[in-house]
């Protein structure tokens, strides 16, 4: 594919009145981005992946395959700390862990990891992974088993990594008291008839505000650690190798300091269910116990000997403290007409906010066996 083309083809596209559409405004990849890189003769460009945040491609050329990315400058509203807390992760884990993959920004020809446009617009490039594969549901317990031990390895191996240093890319990002206040903000400022449809999934919300009340004793609690967090630990940023172990986790742009709750929570979120969080059918929305065992288990392999007392009594709670927080999100942008995520069709985030508030009540159904399993993993190291 000739680059200057390739360049043009417009990538985000929704459907409206059964007509694709381009969104506006359309994202490109500008030219300049290619060349800064080197790429030259014939490349392709693939959209990747199904992040609602980022905008991802797979670049090809004849010798290798790189993911190039654009960050979202409205979200993220300084890259460049993105890139400085990439940059120091790096060198940690390439001194004290050399062999442990992780894949760094590749330098454009002028030596930078981050290219900013002018147009608020920055961009990076990553190298592909050999042999890597990626997946968008957990559809098997060893899969979530792997992950687990991806991401508590990632905390493990950054346990003496002084967590202060990393920059807040989004500053109060799973501050759950700021989640439950910007919803109860939207109940004052938000769409009227919007408000009057979600009526249910309000109260049902708003009577397990005793979990915002949990989340805050757990700041002031001593034996809960702010540790090297990853934020972001759905299953499509672990890579896996052809025979389905893990091999590295991606997508550091949310590490910043943090509580395991919100890693391991994250996994209870997005890999207890065989339906994802968009899912229309709320009867399709379940909670697989053996999933959970087994993201407790791979994450407990790794961060046995630091994680406290304390946080191994709290697995439970991490599962409520994600979905909670996911529920409010999407309804707080339901309400406030679809600011920040945007939708692809008219109560898109209604149906997702719907979806979380089901799962949560499932998890919450489910939890004194859950307890007993996470307890009794527990116990067994
Ligand atoms: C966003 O872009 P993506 O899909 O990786 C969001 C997460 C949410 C998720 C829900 C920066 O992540 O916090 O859990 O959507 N990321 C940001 O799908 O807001
Ligand atoms: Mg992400």
């Amino acid at each position: 594919m000739n680059i200057e083309r390739a360049a043009f083809i417009p990538y985000f596209y929704q459907m409206k009145e059964d007509k694709l559409l381009a969104i506006s405004p359309q994202v490109l990849i500008p030219p300049q981005i290619l060349s800064a890189y080197g790429f030259s003769a014939t490349i392709s460009i693939t959209p990747h992946g199904t992040g609602l945040i980022n905008h991802t491609w797979i670049v090809r050329n004849d010798k290798d395959t790189y993911i190039l990315q654009q960050i979202n400058a409205q979200v993220f509203a300084q890259p460049q700390l993105i890139a400085d807390n990439i940059e120091m992760v790096g060198h940690y884990l390439a001194d004290h862990y050399p062999t442990a993959i992780f894949p760094r920004p590749i330098k454009s020809l002028a030596g930078q990891t981050l290219i900013n446009t002018g147009d608020n617009s920055y961009y990076r490039l990553f190298p592909f992974i050999a042999n890597s594969v990626s997946i968008d549901v957990a559809s098997t317990p060893r899969q979530a088993f792997e992950a687990g031990r991806q991401f508590g390895g990632f905390t493990r191996m950054l346990a003496d990594f002084p967590v202060e240093h990393l920059h807040e890319t989004l500053p109060h990002f799973h501050d759950l008291s700021l989640r439950y206040h910007s919803f109860g903000e939207a109940l004052q400022n938000g769409s009227a008839p919007r408000i009057d449809k979600a009526a249910p999934i309000i109260d049902y919300l708003q009577s397990q505000s005793g979990i915002v009340t949990q989340y805050e004793n757990i700041l002031t609690n001593p034996g809960f650690k702010r540790r090297v967090t990853h934020h972001d630990t759905k299953i499509s940023n672990v890579l896996f190798d052809k025979q389905g172990n893990g091999i590295c986790v991606i997508d550091l742009d949310t590490v910043m300091p943090g509580y395991f709750i919100s890693d391991v929570g994250d996994m209870f979120r997005t890999y207890l269910s065989p339906v994802t969080e968009e899912e229309k059918d709320v009867e399709k929305i379940q909670v697989r116990q053996e999933y959970f065992e087994a993201i407790v288990k791979g994450y407990m392999q790794e961060m046995k000997d630091i994680l406290t007392p304390e946080e191994q009594q709290t697995f439970v709670y991490a599962g409520e403290f994600m979905l909670y927080m996911q529920a409010l999100r999407f309804l707080t942008d339901y309400l406030n007409n679809d600011i920040y995520y945007g939708r692809q069709y008219e109560d898109h985030n209604y149906v997702r906010a719907l979806n979380q508030t089901t799962l949560l009540q499932r998890f919450q159904e489910q939890s004194p066996r859950l307890q007993t399993i996470a307890a009794d993993i527990a116990a067994s190291f």
